[in-house]
């Protein structure tokens, strides 16, 4: 149900369950589970990007991957949030290599909170997202009440969960709540160029970035000092930054290795 490709150490995640919107199944979720495992593991990994074949992004949870109950009775839907999400969500997080989310099209639900769990977020003009939750009587999930209050304040959290009202790519732009909204025409060289731009990008720096501006939210101002001074030491022995200070003295591009 999704389609994996690793070329010039930059792992491509496709969702591939077009006729449903890439919502997401206990199949779906276990490949991508199963993806990220063999990127993480690959030599030389230096990103990862993912996306969604068809109109859609991913459309959440597919509200059809389960048996049916009999008539009355209810479900524990933690299980699949421990079982399925959550291992998913913590392989996604912990990856030290950059992970960039395109989205194509509608991102609904934890399709929503998928997206946003990735480092970047590009999406193309006609994309929508919306915090589906709400309209079926649940909460956000997937990380959804972690990343939307961090990312764009707890006002328009607030506003964005409760009343689930459907935001453009431009909206989700304008209140920064992803990156980057660019128009559909160009969406598949953006992906082609960031792709590129992860291949040649100093990979250690870049892993160490994440680390640094992901630990900014628990740590008091000194100790990010010292985590800065931590990370920068290590990355002052790597061979990107040589390189990145040769190539400034040359004025010429830096040919980064990711070593
Ligand atoms: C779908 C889905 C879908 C199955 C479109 N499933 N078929 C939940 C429960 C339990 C445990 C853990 O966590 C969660 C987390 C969640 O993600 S809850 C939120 C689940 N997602 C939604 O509620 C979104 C449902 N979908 C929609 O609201 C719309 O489809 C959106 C706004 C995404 C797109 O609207 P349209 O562009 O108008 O497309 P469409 O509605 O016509 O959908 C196309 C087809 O895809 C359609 O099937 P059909 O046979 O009629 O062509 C839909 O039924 C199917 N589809 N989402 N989540």
């Amino acid at each position: 149900q999704i389609l994996f490709a690793l070329a010039d150490g930059v792992a491509r995640i496709t969702l591939n369950r077009p006729e449903r919107l890439n919502s997401l199944t206990d199949v779906m979720r276990g490949e991508i589970s199963r993806a990220l495992d063999e990127a993480r593991a690959s030599a030389g990994l230096r990103g990862v990007v993912i996306t969604g074949a068809g109109r859609g992004f991913c459309a959440g949870q597919d509200l059809a991957d389960r048996k049916p109950l009999p008539e009355g009775q209810r479900r524990d839907l933690s299980e699949g949030l421990r079982t399925g999400y959550r291992p998913l969500m913590e392989r996604l997080r912990s990856m030290p290599a950059p992970v960039v989310c395109v989205v194509n099209g509608v991102a609904a639900g934890a399709g929503m909170s998928f997206a946003l769990a990735c480092d970047v977020v590009f999406a193309a003009e006609s994309a929508k997202f919306v915090q589906a939750f709400s309209k079926i009587g649940l909460v956000p999930d997937m990380g959804g009440s972690w990343f939307l209050p961090r990312l764009v304040g707890e006002g328009r959290a607030m506003g964005m969960a409760l009343f689930g009202e459907t935001l453009t790519a431009r909206q989700a732009a304008d209140c920064g709540l992803i990156w980057r909204c660019v128009p559909d025409a160009d969406l598949q060289q953006t992906l082609d160029e960031v792709s590129a731009t992860l291949a040649g990008a100093p990979t250690l720096a870049l892993a160490a970035t994440k680390q640094a501006l992901r630990a900014s939210g628990g740590n008091t101002l000194m100790q990010q000092f010292d985590l800065e001074a931590e990370l920068q030491r290590a990355m002052g022995y790597t061979d990107d930054y040589l390189e990145g200070m040769r190539a400034f003295a040359e004025k010429r591009p830096p040919r980064f290795t990711g070593r």
